[in-house]
């Protein structure tokens, strides 16, 4: 069986290795997505986890298959898309900040569509997942993913969903619309404070948290970085507290982190609370490596915490 569906785009990255873009000579590559990322955290920890795309054809396009069969993510083999790019993703931080620039217009992606979803594996899934990154990249991405969510509801499988909020992709508005759209067939609400008040129009995050579980996930986490996490589990409300480091090397991929390590306690039946603490754990890993996703721990790691924070080992 598989533990988790999911779909989306995977680019290529570079980051300078000292400096800002705008001056650099020397880059660090490497490859992000944010379902892949999620998708290489989850498998790290023994999942099996199937993710569907569209590769190019060209020798970026080996690279992110080369990191799926070595990361161990199973993905269904559909054909090389010729003529059409791996998506690019550059990484600057001017004055100290993170920013993203993506040149992934017309990318092998792109073309995702109903047609590429392997619908028996989505029935088998035990939770797919889904961000709003996907409905973004265009027509035929938007309709894979309302397929995906379709044949999950009709199988009765859940589904998570992060709005993963992309401003360089399209409107708040716009998103907002489309993220209210997927909602109905959401179980797990997995967002950060901004897209909580973009969803909801409401300012202060618990409100906002209150007003999405009435809307219907049963479960809503709050990401909140430095501020810990909010969240309502079946009416019970929890915090937990920040997964901050001092040292942060790389932030982009956190979130994506975090609901690997919160879907992994999810699907290993943990406790809510310690679900949680374990996500913020692995965010905070991630953190204070380069990559999206290079610095998430192995099943060993988890363990090595979940003993030494009263959790089950896995
Ligand atoms: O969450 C990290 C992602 O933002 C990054 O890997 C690239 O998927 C990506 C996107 O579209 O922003």
């Amino acid at each position: 069986t598989v533990d988790v569906f999911t779909l989306g785009e995977a680019m290529v990255c570079f980051a300078p290795a000292a400096g800002l873009l705008d001056a650099a000579d020397d880059y660090r590559c490497s490859v992000g997505g944010a379902e892949l990322n999620t998708a290489v955290g989850l498998a790290r920890l023994g999942r099996n986890v199937r993710w569907t795309s569209r590769l190019s054809a060209d020798p970026l396009g080996d690279r992110i298959a080369a990191v799926l069969r070595a990361e161990n993510v199973g993905a269904a083999p559909l054909p090389r898309a010729a003529g059409r790019p791996t998506g690019l993703m550059l990484k600057d931080r001017p004055g100290g900040e993170a920013r993203v620039l993506y040149y992934r217009r017309g990318s092998a992606a792109a073309l995702l569509a109903p047609e590429d979803i392997d619908e028996d594996a989505v029935r088998s899934a035990r939770l797919v997942h889904v961000t709003g990154i996907t409905p973004a990249l265009g027509p035929g991405p938007a309709a894979a993913v309302r397929r995906v969510l379709a044949v999950a509801r009709e199988a009765s499988v859940p589904v998570s969903f992060d709005p993963n909020f992309r401003p360089q992709l399209w409107d708040a508005a716009e998103a907002a619309a489309a993220y209210r759209d997927l909602l109905p067939s959401v179980d797990q609400l997995l967002c950060n404070e901004a897209e909580a008040r973009l969803i909801t129009g409401r300012p202060e995050a618990a409100e906002a948290l209150e007003a999405l579980a009435a809307t219907g996930p049963g479960t809503v986490v709050v990401k909140r970085s430095g501020d810990g996490v909010l969240a309502s589990c079946a009416g019970r409300l929890l915090h937990a507290p920040a997964w901050t480091v001092t040292d942060p090397v790389d932030t982009v991929g956190a979130g994506d982190a975090f609901n690997a390590g919160w879907l992994h306690a999810w699907l290993e039946g943990m406790d809510a609370g310690l679900g949680l603490r374990l996500a913020a754990f692995v965010a905070a890993q991630v953190v204070r490596h380069p990559g999206d996703y290079e610095g998430f721990p192995d099943a060993a790691a988890v363990s090595a915490w979940l003993a030494a924070h009263g959790g089950p080992s896995t």
